[in-house]
């Protein structure tokens, strides 16, 4: 009973902590987040037993970057802590980690009997394998809550709705007046950008923004946009990788009202790029989609200059389909003059079948 009264009051607390944050400008607010980790932790954690940060399987920049900047944090803390990774690095967070001269992280194979952070996820589909044998005391985090990752003890769990984990992050530093090196500060900026397009996307929140200018400044970045673009071009240089490879790098599987359906969304540099991976991978899918056992096909190919996109369709009915849903005129060249988020593209698909079927 008082450890549930303890464990309610401390609850209340860290929700009063997360509004404070949002609330407060930065650094006027006396009281440290881990001083109620400490509260918690003492009696899970063994003295002396390091406790790895780490991030989801696929790894992106975000997961990473926020990774490595969190036990950063953590170290300054005193803490033992040290980041992994999942998986092995895409282009781009192999670019950020090179820019900035960090090292990349050892990919952890188990997490059976360690203290793990999880960082940018929170379901154990994403998570590192054997999470359901280890102990987990933090959650820092910026998605969906689907909760099923299991704790035997109260978790220290930060989730706000932001574009970016490493805006949290940001704001563990600032709250608590923990120094942020060039080098953290580049990792952190360059995680915003890759979670945010930009700070373009439509998560992108206030907070983001100002995390962006407060680290960009930390990380002596004199141009934003020139360092995004640089940032990107390695990760959308598409020489050498198969068709089959690019369009299976960011791909998912949905239902669209009973449909199984494949999204793969692909990311160019500019309209030029966009054009000629178009015909590529146009190509490519006019064989390729026979031999998928899925009723439509949709690819977005979008640039990252300009923001905007072309979606391509396969399957009876899909081109159709998607230029009724978005309101465009010509189904042979579906563009996007403002790249849209895939869930908001995969929603209007679902209303304007549904619209379909009601008056079939
Ligand atoms: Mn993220």
């Amino acid at each position: 009973m008082r450890a549930l009264k303890f464990f309610l009051r401390m609850w209340g607390f860290i929700v009063g902590m997360v509004l404070t944050f949002a609330a407060l400008p930065v650094g006027e607010c006396k009281v440290a987040v881990d001083d109620i980790r400490s509260a918690f932790i003492e009696e899970v954690e063994e003295v002396n037993k390091t406790t790895y940060v780490i991030g989801h399987t696929c790894p992106d920049s975000d997961t990473v970057c926020s990774a490595i900047a969190y036990a950063n944090y953590k170290q300054q803390l005193n803490f033992k802590c040290e980041p992994r990774i999942s998986g092995d690095l895409n282009k781009e967070t192999d670019f950020i980690l090179k820019y900035f001269d960090v090292d990349t992280p050892p990919v952890m194979e188990s997490a059976v009997g360690e203290n793990i952070i999880l960082v940018d996820h929170n379901i154990s589909a994403q998570a590192v394998a054997g999470i359901d044998e280890a102990c987990v005391v933090e959650i820092i985090d910026h998605h969906n809550i689907f909760g099923d990752i299991k704790a035997k003890n109260p978790v220290f769990y930060l989730t706000m709705p932001v574009g970016c984990t490493s805006t949290i992050v940001w704001l563990c530093y600032r709250q608590n007046n923990v120094a942020i090196d060039k080098k953290m500060a580049g990792l952190m900026f360059s995680a915003i950008l890759s979670d945010t397009d930009n700070l373009r996307s439509a998560n992108t929140t206030n907070l983001d923004r100002e995390a962006a200018k407060n680290l960009q400044r930390l990380a002596t970045i004199d141009d934003r946009n020139k360092f995004f673009l640089e940032m990107e071009r390695e990760f959308t240089n598409y020489d050498g990788v198969s068709e089959h490879d690019i369009i299976f790098t960011d791909f998912k599987e949905f239902g669209l009202c009973g449909r199984r359906c494949g999204w793969s969304t692909v990311a160019t540099l500019n309209v030029e790029e966009r054009d000629k991976l178009k015909v590529r991978l146009d190509d490519f899918m006019g064989k390729f989609f026979a031999t998928q056992d899925l009723e439509m096909f949709f690819i977005k190919v979008h640039e990252i200059e300009g923001y905007t996109a072309e979606m391509l369709a396969y399957g009876t009915g899909a081109r159709e389909l998607l230029a009724a849903a978005l309101n465009l005129e010509d189904k042979n060249r579906l563009i996007l003059e403002r790249n849209l988020p895939n869930k908001k593209i995969v929603r209007e698909l679902t209303s304007t079948l549904e619209n379909l079927r009601a008056v079939a």
